[in-house]
């Protein structure tokens, strides 16, 4: 098959509300970067866009907590964010932002070229409006109760207390958070992009066309859209913060944030042609261009239904494939910035990469480590701990080891320099072990094309395991002993070091796209040029010239200790913080309205509860929900059954402190008698959260 003519990859445009976590980037930044050094090594013609998404509520929200303006909001954050994927290498050709003029322009005519054509409906609504602000509210500046569960901290969005979507008309006292006033009811007109009228086209294109390219868990989200029914969508929204609707009746309406922010690929596209004297236009228009955008699974409707429809009706070219990722998990727990429970892409750099010299490993070693464990097909989860193991136990001592062991061995034992291949005594070994190199070229080759990346790198450290392998069996190092009496010794010491120096030339140009900077220390070792690194050569045995002398190794990784991990994982503990939920003012606080009866302390007071230690936990067989916990009450200890199999991994919970309810009537759950019941809070998603001492207290102690 003949490769597309060229490629656009796109990474999601973050929002200029602040710094982002790791979790972001192994979505949609890491897995782009793979691709595009890939396809760059194979000499393809691609551009790789992203940018700063500064439009939207987020923005002035922010800012509000912040006590400044939009403007500097994003400019804070836009720099700063550039800086962190500039630091962990993330190879963009452009990373734009949606604020400058050409991006307004170019979203501005997009919006006039749909609406010239007849493309766009205008509905008019009533919506809340602030007549003390003098401005109509978007849903996030409404406050009120929440018809499902009567807490106060609801939005017009949704309820920050249990989660439910809502609509600003379902709030009960709705104010707004901007003056605090009651809102009233005012008519406005918008613009809509009838999404209904399209839905054929979107049938054909994603349900036929590309039902078995694309990954399941994306064409199945835009199957249940499709088939939900597919609704007008606003494209214009009664904010000053954004992109002015070009029309004249539109005075005071901004671009609704979905609508322009996509477009920001367009821009960034354009500015990086203008940038490099190239032509933007083939990117977006001809048909053997590949458009491939990452994304994190939470915007998979507006790639690839939203935007696709645009684009369709703009005369561009569509996606030819949406790898969407799903969540990272961290530590047993979904990342939220409100709680404070994430690792941010800065943290790393500054705890690691600006730590030490030569940064350039431990960023090889996140980038690892995040692609190991890709959320490609599910969810998945960041521990300290696996990253530990990741990069110990595979990078250190296979990849790291076994360059590390030729090198060391071919100064020892052929005097620096790559030594001859003697074909006549090659034997079944060194056989296998070059078609091991040409099989995984192959096979990595394939995967990077089906965006399977972490499969992909998983072949690469397998080679240098079989690497290791081959070494072990070979044992140079005891042949050498054989040398002075056996002729042929010295011919099968130069083989097996031979083999392993191309083959160490190989990993460099395999590890390249996931390990960029180790693949520079390998070309330095080996004093080659960066072409070297071109993908043509994967697979090749004559990387390096007979007789050519080499450097001294130098180590590859190093290992992470005990004591990072567990400093970095009391700071994530330490960081934790109460839900803040996003309010944009603080508001006079109304009593809650509470869901059950008042009771009186007394009540309340026949209740006993004491802190445990988890001592052991394991499922309960035939119960997906059950895990059966040992506790230690400091005097006594319990055999507990609890309901959270779903939320935890047994062995993250041992020596984990707990709240357990010591005076409930014991109750039997499948067979086994519980002694007690351990508390939790549910959070909005469902999710239940252990109640923990904030510190750790001694077993027993009472709660009150
Ligand atoms: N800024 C949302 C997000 O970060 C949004 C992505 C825009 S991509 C065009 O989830
Ligand atoms: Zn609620």
């Amino acid at each position: 098959m003949t490769p597309p003519k060229r490629y656009l990859v796109t990474s999601a445009l973050p929002y200029a509300n602040g710094l982002k976590h790791v979790g972001h980037l192994a979505g949609a930044y890491i897995p782009a970067d793979i691709y595009v050094r890939y396809l760059r090594a194979c000499k393809r013609d691609v551009v790789f866009v992203c940018g700063s998404d500064e439009h939207g509520t987020a923005i002035p929200i922010q800012a509000m907590k912040e006590g400044t303006t939009p403007q500097a909001i994003i400019d804070k954050y836009h720099e700063a964010m550039k800086e962190d994927f500039h630091d962990l290498d993330i190879s963009f050709d452009i990373y734009h932002r949606t604020s400058s003029p050409l991006h307004h322009e170019t979203a501005q005519e997009f919006f006039t070229y749909l609406h010239d054509r007849g493309e766009l409906e205008t509905k008019e609504t009533e919506q809340f409006y602030d007549t003390a602000a003098k401005t109509f509210l978007a849903d996030r500046y409404i406050k009120g109760v929440c018809p499902n569960c009567k807490s106060d901290r609801a939005f017009g969005d949704q309820c920050e207390t249990c989660g439910t979507t809502l609509s600003p008309d379902e709030l009960i006292d709705p104010v707004s958070t901007l003056s605090g006033e009651t809102p009233i009811k005012k008519k406005t007109t918008h613009w809509y992009l009838p999404l209904g009228k399209h839905e054929s086209f979107l049938r054909q294109w994603i349900m036929e066309e590309h039902k078995d390219d694309w990954r399941p868990t994306v064409v199945g989200q835009c199957k249940s859209w499709i088939e939900g029914g597919l609704q007008s969508r606003a494209v214009t929204r009664d904010l000053d913060w954004g992109i002015k609707v070009p029309l004249k009746e539109a005075d005071g309406k901004v671009l609704y944030v979905w609508f322009d922010a996509p477009i920001g690929y367009i821009s960034a596209t354009k500015q990086w042609a203008l940038d490099n004297g190239k032509d933007w236009k083939p990117y977006w228009y001809e048909k053997d261009t590949q458009l491939v955008h990452f994304i994190g699974k939470d915007n998979i409707v507006f790639h690839c239904i939203i935007f696709p429809v645009m684009l369709n009706l703009h005369g561009n070219i569509l996606p030819a494939n949406v790898p969407a990722n799903e969540f990272l998990n961290l530590e047993g727990d979904k990342m939220s910035t409100s709680r404070n429970w994430k690792l941010d892409m800065r943290d790393y750099i500054t705890d690691f990469v600006k730590k030490e010299n030569g940064g350039g490993a431990t960023v090889d070693m996140l980038r690892y480590y995040l692609t190991q464990i890709a959320p490609e097909t599910k969810d998945a989860e960041f521990t300290w701990k696996g990253f530990q193991d990741a990069v110990n136990s595979e990078l250190v001592s296979i990849f790291g080891n076994f360059v590390n062991r030729t090198f060391v061995l071919m100064h020892k034992l052929c005097k620096g320099k790559v030594p001859p291949l003697h074909n006549a005594i090659l034997d079944d070994e060194d056989k296998q072990l070059i078609s091991s190199i040409e099989g995984t070229a192959l096979r990595m080759g394939q995967l990077m094309e089906g965006y399977k990346f972490r499969e992909a790198m998983f072949e690469l450290i397998d080679l240098s395991r079989k690497g290791n392998q081959y070494m072990q069996k070979k044992e140079p190092w005891i042949v050498a002993r054989r040398v002075e009496t056996e002729p042929e010794a010295q011919q099968l010491i130069d083989n097996c070091l031979h083999l392993c120096l191309q083959l160490t030339a190989n990993l460099a140009v395999m590890c390249q796209p996931f390990l960029p900077n180790t693949a520079r220390k390998m070309l330095g070792m080996m004093k080659v040029v960066d072409k070297m690194l071109d993908w043509e050569n994967a697979g090749k045995l004559k990387l390096l010239s007979v007789g050519y002398s080499l450097r001294e190794p130098q180590l590859l990784f190093r290992k992470i200790e005990d004591e990072e991990i567990k400093a970095q994982i009391d700071k994530l503990k330490n960081n934790m913080t109460a839900p803040v939920p996003d309010t944009p003012a603080p508001q006079p606080e109304k009593p809650a309205a509470a869901a059950k009866p008042l009771i009186q302390f007394d009540d309340f007071a026949k209740l006993e509860m004491k802190a445990a230690t988890v001592l052991s936990c394991e499922k309960v067989e035939k119960a997906d929900k059950l895990l059966k916990l040992e506790v230690d009450l400091g005097t006594e200890k319990r055999i507990i059954v609890s309901g959270i199999a779903q939320h935890y991994e047994p062995s993250s919970l041992v020596g984990k402190q707990v709240i357990v309810v010591t005076n409930l009537a014991p109750r039997k759950m499948k067979g086994i008698e519980s002694q007690g019941m351990i508390l939790t809070a549910e959070d909005k998603d469902g999710k239940l959260q252990l109640l923990q001492p904030a510190l750790p207290v001694s077993p027993g102690s009472g709660v009150s």
